[in-house]
Order: C-alpha cells, then structure tokens, then sequence
C-alpha cells in the first residue's frame, strides 16, 4: 500500500500545553477549562482522566471527581501559536491536509505509511514538546478508529483489507457516530463488539436504525469509509455564541445580538460572502436550547419553551454581486434566563440567482446595520424583538 491515510492529533492538547510550559505539573491531574460558576472542562491530562474527568463536564464535577487537580484556564493564543507549528509540519510530509480541529488533522501521506507517521511525530516532538498520536489506513475512518486506539503517543496503521478483521473485537463505540444512546440501543440488541455488527447482517441494523443510518453503521463495521480528503473551499457555516457568566435580563437582548452580529458579519466579510439565512439559538434556563432557522431571506421567529414569550425575529439576509452566498446562524442567550448565543452560519448554497433587496440587512460589520427596534418586523431587514 503506497497511499495512506493518516489521522495526526495532540494528546490532551491544552493541558499538554499547560504542562509544556510549566514542567513541574508534569505528572499531575491537570484540568483545563472555564473556572467560572458555569464553567466547563475543555480538556485535561491523562492522570485527571483516570479519575473520571472528561471534556464537556461542568467544572463543578470535575472539581468533585479531582480535589487534588490543578485547574488552569485556557490560553487560546499560546495553543494557536502552537497548533500552526503543528500543521506546518503536517504540510511538510503531506500531499493534502483536511483540518478537523485546532489538533486533529487528517493527512495524505505517499509512500511507507507506518515510517511518514514515524517522522511526523518525531519532527512534531522535536519542534515543539507535545506528544501527537497516528492512525493510519486506507481511509478516514479506519485512521480515526486506528489513531484512537493508538493514544496516547503511539502510531497504529491498518494495512489495506485488514479493516474488518481489526475492527471485530472493539467494543461497538469505537466506531464514529456511535454515541451513547446509540451504544446502549445496539447493546440492547446484543451488538457489542463490531464483529456482532459484522454478523448480524445490513437487513438487522437496518431494522434496528433505518435504512440510511443502518447502511452507513454497517458499511462502517466492515471498514468502509471515504478514501479522499475533504479538498478546502468555503467554510459551510460561520457561526458565534456567547455564553454569559450570569442570566442577562430579556432587555440586554438586542444588545448581544448586536455584538454577535459584528462578529458574524466580520467573518462573513472575511470569506466574501453574505448570510442567506439564519439560525439563532438560545438557552433558556434550566438549560433548555431553542433554535430556529429563517427560510432563504425570512425572518426568523422562536418561542420561549414556556408562553409567554414574545417572538424574536431576525432580518433576513440575502447575497449580492453573485458572491457565492450561504446561511448565517445566531444563536445567543439571553436572560433572566442562561444564555449561549452563537451567530452565524454561512454554507454555500445552490441558489445562485437571489438578488439583494434594497432594503435587505447585510454583513457589513455594523456599517448597514439597522438598530434593534422593538416593533415586531413588518418586512424583512429588521431585527426586532418586541
Ligand atoms: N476542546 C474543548 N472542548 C471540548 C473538546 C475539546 O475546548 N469539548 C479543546 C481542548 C482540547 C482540544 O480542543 O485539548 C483538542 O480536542 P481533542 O478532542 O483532540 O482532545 P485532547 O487533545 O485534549 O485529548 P485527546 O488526547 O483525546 O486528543
Ligand atoms: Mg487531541
């Protein structure tokens, strides 16, 4: 096999960091993450993760779980500064490179794969301390299943037809898209190894998940995946959020909004496009997330869980100059309730022919910006929430 596919990621990327630069944590539970009252773990070392801490837990628990943990907030620059080290030498050895994540990137490699993967991680170790675990196979999904079990630290490859027998004794959550509900559903049925998987036959899982999902799980459990890099182009959404110390009362809403919008907009500015639609999001205590998307250049309308709850409208927006126009996304939180805002998603989208109305709301980082009002929107380009 003289093509490969690699998948290259950090082990414990921020709390490897955080060790990196201050030596004598080395060793320690460290935990990586938001130290506020609402706070939640971005990462942590191995030693936190034996005593139970995972990413995405509330900080709360993993402070329960590890009195003795030290508990760092994150210093995006510092990984940013790192990551790109990273991917440099990712470019050196390899043909394409898809990006997945600030640490995780899958590489296509020419040549002996197990001795590419060797002197990538030897050069990442070298230039800048952090340890990098590589799956490699013949495609993306049996490098991510082959990197997984090789970290921390190590390189696993899966020749060419030796997918299926490698994959039938792993527990069936190995597999990507296999989260915990699904995991329990399969165990239910008696799935637990991806051998089960193997056996059962694509008419069970079918019955069991559908016939799309179930195709695509069995297809997986046989080693069946896609074999050619993700080619870079346009992002397929933008988006930001925001997630408050504190509930914000309802008023501060079109405030946040508004910032949020700068934000998108200015991302929007940054890949020529224009928002086509939106989706905006909030979170609503206890914890409750509601999301709504606009049709092609509509408004956009959402509901508290509970009534009353006066609609939310957001402008519409439509793409101009036959810039390849996409869908903008907000979600934000708001108040006297918890809040997470996200704004902006653009994908690009088939539609091509759609022409700006005058009036129309556009991305231009606040320049065009009409002001919150508090009118329920009559037509499109305002933003309103009454
Ligand atoms: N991250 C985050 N929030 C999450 C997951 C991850 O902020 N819910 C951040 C912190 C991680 C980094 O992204 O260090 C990379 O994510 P990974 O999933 O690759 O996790 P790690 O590199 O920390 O650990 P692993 O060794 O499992 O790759
Ligand atoms: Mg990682």
């Amino acid at each position: 096999m003289n093509r490969w596919i690699l998948l290259c990621d950090l082990d414990a990327f921020f709390a490897s960091v955080e060790i990196l630069d201050r030596p004598e944590l080395r060793g320690r539970p460290v935990i990586v993450g938001g130290l506020g009252p609402r706070g939640v773990v971005a990462t942590c070392s191995y030693e936190a993760r034996a005593m139970g801490v995972r990413s995405a837990m509330p900080m709360v628990k993993a402070r329960e779980l590890c009195p003795q943990g030290v508990f760092l907030p994150p210093r995006p620059q510092r990984y940013r500064e790192l990551s790109r080290k990273v991917f440099d030498i990712f470019h050196r050895f390899a043909q394409n490179v898809e990006p997945c994540s600030i640490d995780e990137a899958y590489l296509e490699v020419v040549g002996d794969g197990p001795s590419i993967a060797g002197a990538i991680q030897e050069a990442v170790g070298e230039a800048t301390g952090l340890s990098l675990s590589i799956g490699g196979g013949p495609n993306k999904l049996l490098a991510k299943v082959a990197s997984q079990l090789a970290k921390p630290g190590g390189i696993i490859c899966i020749p060419e037809g030796k997918g299926a027998e490698v994959l039938a004794p792993l527990p069936v959550d190995i597999l990507p898209g296999v989260g915990p509900k699904r995991e329990a559903l399969l165990k239910g049925q008696g799935f637990s190894t991806v051998g089960d998987l193997q056996q059962a036959g694509l008419e069970r899982i079918q019955a069991l998940l559908g016939e799309r999902a179930g195709r695509d799980l069995f297809e997986k459990a046989w080693g069946k995946g896609p074999d050619h890099l993700a080619s870079p182009g346009l992002p397929r959404s933008i988006s930001a959020e925001e997630t408050f110390p504190a509930d914000i009362p309802y008023r501060d809403v079109p405030s946040e909004l508004q910032k949020l919008s700068q934000k998108l907009s200015a991302r929007l500015q940054t890949y020529g496009l224009v928002a086509y639609t939106l989706t905006l999001k909030i979170r609503f205590p206890p914890f409750q997330t509601s999301a709504d998307r606009s049709p092609p250049r509509g408004a956009c309308g959402m509901k508290r869980p509970s009534s009353p709850w006066p609609e939310i409208s957001l402008p519409s927006i439509s793409r101009e100059d036959g810039i390849p126009g996409g869908c903008a996304s907000w979600a934000c939180a708001s108040a006297g309730w918890s809040g997470k805002g996200r704004e902006g998603s653009s994908s690009p989208s088939s539609d091509r022919s759609e022409e700006l109305p005058e009036d129309s709301w556009r991305g231009t980082g606040g320049r065009e910006r009409r002001p919150p009002s508090r009118r329920a929107p009559s037509r499109p380009g305002g933003l309103s929430i009454p």
